[in-house]
């Protein structure tokens, strides 16, 4: 039977009918797209909130929204409109319903109520934007493609919101060290394809990414699916410049590889999610772009399995591996009930999705296929496919990374990003759905499994109370108990901060406070986010 699944791996890998030459990378779909007129490949996120707005819940859940009380910040007066107007004129947007959408965030959990969106161009109007808040007390929100998963990017009052949209300029490419500089209103998956014409690669990949903005990913420390390959944006990120909250402009724009003069000042605003700076522009190392790319995608009959399958590919394709991925049989059954999808494999308990990125497509199908056949004969995986060539290497990935966009068609999700150990990684999942037995629509488990970080989803028709008290504080509790994170990637925002001691001691939360008091005195930036209520 094991040769037999075998055989029909090298089958589906040959019957790709792609020579060894040229197999093209995932985002080189994009490039191709692009060339012949479609500006947006593959921006699924935008795709999505359209079909969401019209087809789901339109406004936001507000029966979750916890009690806060609004901070002793001024409202927003004619004169402050005047102000801004003279200073971006054409780019202030004060009707309601040019509003609207910068209000509520893209999972449709929470929806501020702010009267105006400030869209600068330079990081000299976003000075003098913040300037001028400051000294009237005004609350700004900070927002890129306003895809954040916890609250964090938009008003929860009537927050100044300010938007990096137009700040949209590529700066520099450097084709031999990588580093690439631009605005931190690009859009992730645009810089990525600007950046392949120099043959590089943005070294973050994101399902978000035809809507997300680099500015947003630094902001959140995003990690998407490239973080086991290129590591996360504390290294790749090598300068930034970022607008504190007075006004003053932090240049630390650098494109060095090696800067030790004193402390790393830029570290402070990554993954800060907007609450100590305004970041204007950003300078990233782009690695080489991959010639090879190879996908696939593997069932087997238990976690156990999975881990070892992990262990076995890192071991044995180490060097070229740049993704995996899993996905429960829930999980193949939300993306393909809910957005007819298609798997191409047999039912499954479980999923593994593996990509390599290599320079040599014939080495690297090679290497896959042997191991592969390993994880065959030693009875790991049950089925298989490995896909070269663009059209299914897309197919397969829309499997996992259009995951929360089918969950939103349930009604509501209740959406968690843990770190974990890998031995405690599913348990976690198996004993949510224990305790919450029928009374939700579904309880999913899929995540970034090469780099310990699940994430678990749960969703009925709508938001109930009773359904949200089985899940919070149990997995916060849970997590925290088994040494893990309460948020891996998607950062804090509103929904998480009251839950940062469930993974960070006292004493640097306390740093944290010192440094937000240092920075933004008045706390205008982004507040209720981040920092736990007192
Ligand atoms: P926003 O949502 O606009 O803002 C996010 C936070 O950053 C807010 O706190 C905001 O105030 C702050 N901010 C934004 N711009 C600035 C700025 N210029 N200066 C200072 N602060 C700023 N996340 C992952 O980590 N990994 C994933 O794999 C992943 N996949 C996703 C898939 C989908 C379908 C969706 C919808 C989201 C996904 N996310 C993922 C979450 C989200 O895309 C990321 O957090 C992303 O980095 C947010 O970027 P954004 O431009 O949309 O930021
Ligand atoms: C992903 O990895 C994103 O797909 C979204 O981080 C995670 O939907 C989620 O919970
Ligand atoms: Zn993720």
């Amino acid at each position: 039977m094991h040769a037999c699944l075998v055989r029909r791996v090298i089958q589906r890998t040959y019957c790709q009918g792609l020579t060894a030459s040229s197999l093209p990378g995932r985002n080189d779909h994009a490039r191709d797209m692009r060339q012949r007129g479609q500006s947006r490949p593959h921006g699924v996120v935008q795709g999505i909130s359209r079909y969401h707005m019209s087809s789901i819940n339109n406004s936001a859940n507000t029966d979750r929204k916890p009690k806060i009380a609004r901070g002793p910040y001024s409202d927003v007066t004619d004169a402050d409109i005047n102000f801004f107007e003279s200073l971006i004129p054409g780019r202030v947007l004060t009707n309601p319903s040019d509003v609207d959408p910068y209000n509520e965030d893209w999972l449709k959990t929470c929806k501020g109520s702010s009267k105006v969106v400030l869209r600068p161009k330079t990081t000299e109007e976003v000075s003098a934007i913040l300037s001028h808040c400051n000294e009237r007390k005004l609350a700004v929100q900070p927002q890129g493609g306003n895809t954040g998963l916890v609250g964090g990017g938009v008003p929860v009052f009537d927050e100044v919101i300010v938007s990096t949209q137009l700040m949209n300029k590529v700066i520099s490419v450097d084709d031999v060290s990588g580093a690439v500089v631009c605005q931190s209103g690009c859009v992730l998956e645009t810089l990525d394809n600007h950046v392949a014409e120099y043959d590089l690669v943005v070294p973050l990949d994101l399902g978000a990414k035809g809507s997300c903005q680099i500015g947003g990913n630094i902001s959140t420390n995003a990690g998407g699916i490239r973080l086991l390959r290129y590591g996360s944006l504390h290294g790749s990120v090598l300068g930034l410049e970022a607008v504190l909250a007075n006004g003053k402009v932090v240049d630390c724009l650098s494109s060095l590889r090696k800067d030790n003069t004193g402390y790393d000042v830029k570290q402070l605003f990554i993954g800060s999610e907007g609450t100590l700076g305004f970041i204007t522009a950003a300078s990233i190392l782009c690695p080489q772009r991959p010639k090879a790319v190879n996908v696939a995608l593997l069932g087997c009959e238990s976690f156990n399995s999975l881990v070892s399958v992990l262990k076995t590919v890192k071991s044995e394709v180490g060097e070229i591996l740049s993704a995996f991925e899993m996905m429960d049989h829930a999980t193949m059954e939300v993306v393909t009930g809910n957005l007819n999808l298609t798997c191409p494999i047999s039912n499954n308990p479980f999923y593994a999705l593996i990509e390599t990125s290599g320079s040599n497509s014939s080495h690297d199908q090679e290497k896959l296929n042997a191991v592969l056949e390993k994880l065959m004969d030693k009875g790991l995986m049950t089925d298989g496919t490995l896909a070269t060539d663009m059209t299914k290497i897309r197919a397969i990935w829309q499997l996992r990374e259009r995951g929360a966009e089918a969950l939103m068609v349930d009604g509501y999700t209740y959406k968690y990003d843990f770190s974990l150990k890998l031995s405690d990684f599913y348990k976690l999942v198996e004993a949510v759905r224990e305790r919450i037995g029928t009374k939700a629509t579904r309880v999913v488990g899929y995540g970034h499994l090469g780099d310990g970080n699940l994430h678990l989803n749960i969703t009925s028709s709508e938001f109930k109370k009773e359904i949200l008290d089985l899940i919070e504080p149990f997995v916060y509790d849970w997590v925290s108990q088994h040494g893990g994170s309460v948020s891996a990637e998607h950062g804090l925002g509103l929904w998480k901060r009251n839950y940062i001691y469930h993974t960070k001691s006292r004493a640097a939360v306390d740093i944290m406070r010192l440094m937000k008091q240092v920075l933004d005195p008045n706390g205008i930036l982004n507040p209720y986010k981040v920092i736990p209520a007192e």
